[in-house]
């Protein structure tokens, strides 16, 4: 069948489930998150695999995990495939290389990162670990598609197991540009082992050009060709690509939930416990990267700036509890708490409470009904790679109501400048006027604009990214890409 399209095999840290108890016997549920529910009509279409850890649950044996996942081949588009670290593994790879250096040093948090030597050891043992299940799983004509940071060494070690596969990549968060990145100290190694993949996918031209700047430092005979959002770089004989595929979300899935009786009926019950009160809502993993205690401060600044706000507005504050074994994470906690209880000891009046902060994480009907109740959507990371939750907002306000405030270090500014009021997230004066001017903005301006935001996230949705890339990493030319950057 020389037309049929290579299989394709996914390698990501986590496999797309969840694991967990019932009644002392392990169950699996398949996740739904945009990642999966791009993938799901490619893999069903070439067949596939996904490769990654499962997770683990107290009380389940490696062997136990094996079996009820082999059991779900009947109802899965594709297999599922498990990478089982050990405890020291998980510790020295997953939370020192990957999430106290990788992802502070990528996303400009020098200061927050632990070069420990053990570490990058680790990483690179996992790394190996992941090529050999790939290497025992796949043939020369499948396409291997690598997902993110953790996993950056991946075509190195398959090309050090003389195995010939066509391997492609794509980073969910920043590429650093090069002052930053000299700062790692396996900075040679990572570079040429992102080489090895044959097309290399980012979210940005920013994170294009960074890359390309960083090859030139190590591979000073590299050929580098770049326009827009694509380049080319020339190791000898060998081609590697790299473009900017801004990542989208399930445009229609968002829609259509929005539209829902339910969830109408939800956020109209939302809207009424606020009086009737204006929402600001904010939604983040809670992660020293999002800016949530700059936010805070900006609020204030604006009910300072604004006392006709007092009483008017209450700032609705989802924070997911994230990587809670790492030392940054739990210390963020408390200065979140604690900024919270400031502001709200200053301001508090009668039964009205400026801050209302949810620790925990709801169901998608639920986060819809909260995207439609808001009258302002604040995301204002420092730094983030894309953020879903802009393009999410955007896409539950079917009624064209709602203002989002957006930050421009994250990459989806980048599509969505023309529609959202971008701010610096340092700058807090800056943020605190563009709340209030979001607070106060006519119906009509609000309108235009999140017709234009809701034009750009249906245009680019999560099936043309995996689409685009699939194409961009069989070498083929790709039309209608969005501004991804300078
Ligand atoms: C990385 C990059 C890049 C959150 N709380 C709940 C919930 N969520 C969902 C949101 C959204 C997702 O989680 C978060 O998306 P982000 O884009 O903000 O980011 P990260 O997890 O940091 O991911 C990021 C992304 O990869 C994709 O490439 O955009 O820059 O850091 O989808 O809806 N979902 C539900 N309940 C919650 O409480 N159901």
């Amino acid at each position: 069948m020389p037309n049929r399209p290579s299989r394709l095999v996914i390698a990501s840290h986590r496999l797309p489930i969840v694991l967990f108890m019932e009644d002392g016997e392990l169950k699996v549920i398949h996740g739904a998150g945009g990642l999966v529910t791009a993938l799901k009509p490619v893999l069903t279409l070439r067949g596939g695999k996904w490769i990654g850890c499962p997770g683990t649950v107290p009380g389940a044996r490696a062997e136990e995990v094996d079996r009820i996942l082999a059991e779900t081949r009947q109802e899965s588009p594709f297999e599922l495939i498990p990478v089982h670290l050990t405890e020291e593994q998980h510790r020295l790879y997953y939370e020192g290389a990957s999430n106290s250096v990788i992802w502070p040093l990528f996303h400009d948090f020098l200061s927050l990162c632990d070069f420990d030597g053990r570490y990058f050891k680790a990483y690179e043992e996992v790394n190996r670990l992941f090529a050999s299940t790939l290497a025992s799983h796949t043939d020369e004509k499948d396409l291997i598609w690598v997902h993110d940071y953790q996993l950056m060494e991946v075509a190195l070690h398959l090309k050090d197991m003389r195995l010939h596969r066509r391997c492609a990549f794509f980073l969910h968060i920043p590429f650093p540009s090069p002052d930053i990145y000299l700062k790692l100290p396996w900075r040679d190694r990572i570079i040429r082992a992102l080489l090895e993949f044959h097309f290399i996918g980012f979210h940005t031209v920013r994170e294009v050009r960074n890359f390309v700047q960083c090859v030139k430092i190590f591979e000073k005979d590299a050929l580098v060709r770049r326009r827009g959002n694509w380049g080319t770089i020339t190791l000898g004989s060998r081609m590697v690509s790299v473009g900017a595929l801004p990542i989208g979300i399930d445009f229609r899935h968002f829609d259509r939930l929005s539209r829902h009786p339910a969830v109408r009926a939800r956020a109209a019950e939302i809207k009424n416990n606020h009086r009737g009160r204006k929402i600001i809502f904010g939604v983040d993993r809670l992660d020293y990267t999002k800016g949530i205690p700059e936010r805070l401060t900006a609020f204030e600044l604006m009910l300072e700036r604004h006392p006709e706000m007092l009483k008017n507005v209450t700032f609705l504050q989802l924070l997911v509890p994230s990587r809670e074994t790492v030392r940054e994470y739990a210390e963020l906690r408390d200065r979140v708490e604690r900024r919270i209880s400031s502001i709200n000891g200053r301001f508090s009046q009668d039964d009205w409470v400026p801050v209302i902060f949810m620790s925990r994480s709801m169901p998608q009907e639920e986060l819809v009904a909260h995207y439609l109740a808001a009258d302002v959507g604040l995301v204002t990371p420092r730094k983030d790679g894309m953020n879903l939750v802009s393009k999410e907002y955007c896409a539950a306000h079917s009624d064209l109501s709602g203002t989002l405030v957006l930050s421009e270090f994250a990459g989806a500014a980048c599509q969505l400048q023309r529609g959202a009021i971008l701010v610096n997230p340092n700058d807090r004066e800056g943020v605190a006027e563009a709340i209030y001017q979001a607070l106060v903005m006519p119906e009509g301006d609000k309108r235009r604009r999140m017709k234009i935001l809701r034009h750009a996230v249906r245009r680019h949705d999560v099936f043309w990214w995996a689409d685009s890339f699939l194409l961009a990493a069989s070498g083929k030319h790709i039309k209608d890409f969005p501004t991804a950057g300078d």
